[in-house]
């Protein structure tokens, strides 16, 4: 089976890079199978603090591999119940920086919305285009786009197909921030590790607690984050950043 992601650690950033150059990383079931296995193996890595996703300097994915979509049945789609997996990405609780050059298309806008913390190159052309080959958006792309940018530019997305630019989706609220091309990367790498100087418990219990955003009432959230809150209070990393500030010197976290 050739190797459709390429990983590798460094420090404690755990990276995955998409690798079907020939189809401009289309996603197809073994990418995902491979990728989502990867995620999970750095999940249960406690060395690894952070994941780092990326495509090529020129694409991030163009989207689901259209060759395995176009002669499959309503019931085959079903019975693949592809959204199983889409769905174990959901449940990575560490944090996932994206670096996205190029086309960030369909599946591909998809994936990138499941990461946290998204630079987006100059050349970035991030949009929903499914509506061009006679569907729509099935694994987010009506819903966490909707959530991210509003209606308006949702609809305008998803019912056009058009593409938004780098500079666009930063204005909208889809990207975290926009850098040169040559620097994607390596922006997103040194975001990565700064976030790894940060208590690992506590980054995985701010990204649950911003991604419940979505997902609950106001006042059901903010309960929900004053507990996580409460919770860091058990931990060792609290009692260490806060000494650390008060002592004037860095704090030295491990998770606990
Ligand atoms: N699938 C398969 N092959 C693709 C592809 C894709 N999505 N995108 C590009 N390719 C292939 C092209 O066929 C071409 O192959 P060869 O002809 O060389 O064999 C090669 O990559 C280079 O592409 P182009 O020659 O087209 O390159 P251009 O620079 O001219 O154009 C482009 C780049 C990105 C504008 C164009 O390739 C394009 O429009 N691609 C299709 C974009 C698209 O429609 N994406 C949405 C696909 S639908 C779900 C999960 C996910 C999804 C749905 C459900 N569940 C969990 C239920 C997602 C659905 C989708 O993403």
């Amino acid at each position: 089976m050739s190797e459709l992601i390429i990983s590798s650690i460094d420090q404690h950033v755990g990276m995955i890079k998409l690798h079907r150059p020939e189809v401009l990383n289309a996603l197809n079931l073994e990418l995902m199978r491979q990728l989502v296995e990867q995620l999970e193996a750095f999940e249960q890595d406690e060395n690894i603090y952070v994941m780092l996703l990326t495509g090529s300097d020129k694409v991030w994915a163009a989207g689901a591999d259209i060759n395995d979509m176009a002669s499959t049945t309503m019931v085959e789609m079903y019975n693949r119940n592809q959204f199983a997996r889409w769905e174990r990405i959901k449940k990575i609780s560490k944090p996932i920086v994206a670096a996205v050059n190029g086309y960030a298309l369909g599946g591909g806008c998809e994936l990138m919305m499941h990461c946290d913390i998204i630079v987006a190159a100059e050349n970035a052309r991030i949009g929903q285009p499914e509506i061009n080959i006679g569907v729509m958006p099935g694994a987010g792309g009506t819903q966490r786009l909707t959530r991210a940018v509003g209606k308006a530019t949702a609809m305008d997305v998803v019912l056009s197909g058009r593409f938004l630019t780098a500079r666009e989706a930063l204005e909208y609220g889809l990207v975290s921030r926009v850098v040169p091309a040559e620097n994607c990367y390596s922006e997103a790498l040194r975001i990565a590790h700064e976030l790894c100087t940060k208590s690992p418990i506590a980054l995985r219990l701010a990204k649950d607690a911003v991604l419940k955003a979505h997902e609950m009432s106001l006042t059901d959230g903010l309960e929900y984050e004053r507990k996580l809150f409460y919770m860091l209070f058990a931990t060792h990393d609290q009692k260490e950043g806060m000494a650390a500030f008060l002592q004037k010197r860095p704090p030295v976290y491990n998770g606990t």
